[in-house]
């Protein structure tokens, strides 16, 4: 099982500033828990971040053939972008969208999710622990 984990912009900036929303762990935290996670359910992982809209397309188009599970938190793209939706449904790999925050609880801008209709499941306001959850839901779709 290979899964591809993608966080988009300014999610490399955790536990600098708005420790209340985010928490106070970084990104390098995220990273650290998600491998030791793969390496103990002994599934690959593969973990990319970046800022721009485009990248994270080409990142999910690249998965295409290659990776059997796709978890993203897309940031503030969730809310605005229907090339990272479009670009999940070309690949047609099973994704699942999570977010750090209770984002249902927050302001009305971020009540839209594009991605969401293409995803098996969306966890929100778990923290770091959501990426885990999520691992665990497409390792158990298999
Ligand atoms: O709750 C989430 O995981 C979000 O996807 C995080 C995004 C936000 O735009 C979404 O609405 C919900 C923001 C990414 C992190 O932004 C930071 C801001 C300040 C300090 C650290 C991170």
């Amino acid at each position: 099982m290979k899964i591809l984990v993608i966080n988009g912009p300014n999610l490399n900036m955790l536990g600098i500033r708005e420790p209340a929303v985010y928490g106070r762990q970084t990104y390098e935290d995220l990273c650290n828990l998600i491998e030791e996670h793969a390496k103990a359910v002994n599934c690959e992982v593969s973990i990319r971040q970046s800022n721009h809209e485009g990248d994270l397309v080409d990142m999910i188009q690249e998965a295409y053939g290659k990776m059997d599970g796709i978890v993203i938190n897309p940031g503030a793209y969730t809310h605005t972008s229907v090339a990272i939706l479009d670009a999940v449904k070309a690949v047609g790999i099973p994704t699942v969208e999570v977010h750090i925050s209770d984002v249902a609880s927050r302001e009305d801008f971020r009540q839209i999710s594009y991605i969401r209709q293409a995803c098996i499941a969306t966890i929100t306001g778990q923290g770091l622990n959501g990426y885990i959850r999520a691992m665990d839901l497409l390792i158990n779709n298999r």
